[in-house]
């Protein structure tokens, strides 16, 4: 299908029978617990104290292949390292869709400016219990201008509403809008900012694809993409920004250099909570569509098959076609686990050095590279999308002091649990943490090495010859539907 708005895609999400409506959901915890329980979407509607029409979507693309589908006009039969190696297909017929720029648009039925903007008109959701705050951006897009070469950016940001028109925004380190951002305040300028919080599916898509910036390239030209046609955005008043002229709710304003503020604690997507002392963003302009729809997503840890799949096969994908430009051979298949934590990827071990330069390559390409702890490279016959055969596989063939190799001074966030720098951050700092953010990532190499003869570690399950044979005999004594 192609959308133009989150509208005509719930209505589709509605047909395939994928949505779930509710009235009367209390703003202080319920949306979050709902989203994590649920796997439809699920379009809230009638907050206490709130306008009815006033909404909350949670689950808009979820773990849903078939939301996911009706997102991107693309479906693929398989799931698991056959849907990734279609999407990493599919990639490659990726051409640029520029943005439309238009000069009117449903996001300027409802206009604030200056003393008018009051961001507590919305049934801004608090989103696990134990958070110290509510959200109005968590899935929502931060629009930025890089001030040295004019290219725009967006991402996706948590943003926590702190007073009536002023944010928090949390960038890890290294994130393109990070280092945008960083331009402006290092020569103590505001950073001009637009934040979309009711968005629709090729901007959540795009926003958290950590895409290649060649030829300067933006997420709206691949967000333009995915849906099948431009992005029409809005020229800002205030930044000259573009705001996406069918998006829910918007604000234009700028981050002020040295204005910060204790946010949180906020359940984050390693699956901890945490507080924070971050930039702010002081809201110039305030628009919405008239019965807007706030788009919410509550990070935390996900059972299997929740949440962020959509992210995890994408970026699987990402990382498997960055290995290859990078020249690595024989690659069978990337998997990714727990966001950005884990990742495996699975080769045919073909020359001594092959499995270590896979598992290097992956651990520091740039997909791979922020936060990524874990890389395991296993044979050719294991799937990397099973944790179960790579766990087996790792504890099964690694001598524990060949296979790991630790890299130190890598990629970080101030999200990783086990940052030592991250207990300085309560001490306050102007632009940059006191402590530079670094990980140790480490490789584990979990492949039969080279020398090892072929005929060691024959695996010791019946021949599919012989269980079909037993299926034929005996499948329905033994309630046997098909050979494993
Ligand atoms: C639902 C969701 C929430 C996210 N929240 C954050 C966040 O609060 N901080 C952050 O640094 N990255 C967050 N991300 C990841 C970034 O959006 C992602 O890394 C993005 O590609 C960064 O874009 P950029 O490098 O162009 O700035 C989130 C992603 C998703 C899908
Ligand atoms: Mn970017």
């Amino acid at each position: 299908m192609s959308y133009t708005d989150l509208r005509q895609f719930i209505n589709a999400v509605d047909q395939a029978g994928e949505l779930t409506r509710l009235d009367n959901v209390n703003w202080d915890g319920e949306v979050g617990a709902i989203c994590f329980m649920s796997s439809n979407a699920v379009l809230m509607d009638k907050f206490a104290g709130y306008p009815a029409g006033f909404r909350t979507l949670v689950n808009m693309v979820g773990g849903s292949g078939q939301r996911f589908s009706l997102a991107t006009g693309w479906s693929a039969e398989g799931k698991g390292l056959a849907l990734t190696k279609a999407w990493k297909e599919h990639l490659k017929e990726f051409k640029s869709v520029p943005v439309k720029w238009v000069s009117d648009g449903p996001i300027m039925e409802n206009v604030a400016i200056g003393k008018d903007v009051n961001l507590w008109k919305f049934p801004v959701p608090k989103l696990h219990e134990e958070d110290g705050g509510r959200y109005l951006g968590t899935e929502g897009i931060q629009i930025l201008k890089d001030p040295e070469t004019g290219r725009i950016n967006f991402g996706m940001f948590r943003m926590q509403v702190h007073d009536k028109a002023t944010l928090g925004i949390h960038i890890s380190e290294g994130k393109d809008s990070y280092i945008i951002k960083d331009k402006y305040l290092r020569q103590g300028n505001p950073c001009p900012i637009v934040a979309v919080f009711g968005i629709y599916p090729s901007l959540y898509l795009a926003a958290g694809a950590h895409m290649t910036h060649q030829d300067g390239l933006t997420e709206f030209d691949y967000s333009g993409w995915l849906k099948g046609s431009p992005e029409e955005v809005i020229k800002g008043q205030f930044t000259g920004l573009p705001i996406p002229a069918r998006a829910e709710i918007a604000i234009e304003g700028e981050i002020p250099p040295g204005d910060m503020a204790m946010e949180g604690p906020f359940g984050e997507g390693t699956g901890y909570s945490e507080p924070r002392n971050l930039p702010v963003v002081r809201v110039k302009g305030l628009y919405h569509r008239n019965d807007p729809i706030i788009t919410a997503r509550p990070p935390q840890y996900h059972p299997p098959g929740k949440g962020e799949l959509p992210q995890e096969f994408q970026k699987a994908a990402l990382i498997w076609d960055q290995l290859e430009k990078a020249g690595v051979r024989e690659i069978k298949g990337v998997g990714c686990f727990f966001g950005h934590h884990l990742t495996v990827v699975s080769i045919r071990n073909s020359y001594a050095g092959h499995s270590r330069q896979a598992g290097l390559i992956a651990s520091q390409c740039h997909a791979g590279n922020y936060l990524g702890n874990w890389v395991i490279v296993v044979d050719e016959e294991i799937d990397p999308t099973v944790l179960n055969d790579v766990i087996w596989a790792t504890v099964t063939r690694t001598d524990a002091k060949r296979a790991i190799q630790v890299l130190d001074y890598c990629w970080s966030s101030h999200m990783s649990q086990i940052d030592p720098s991250r207990f300085a951050f309560s001490a306050g700092y102007p632009i940059m943490p006191l402590k530079a953010t670094y990980k140790t990532a480490a490789v584990i190499d979990a492949c039969r090495p080279v020398e090892w003869d072929p005929s060691w570690h024959r695996l010791v399950i019946p021949s599919a010859e012989l269980q079909n044979r037993v299926l034929q005999k005996w499948g329905s004594l033994l309630k046997l539907k098909k050979a494993n």
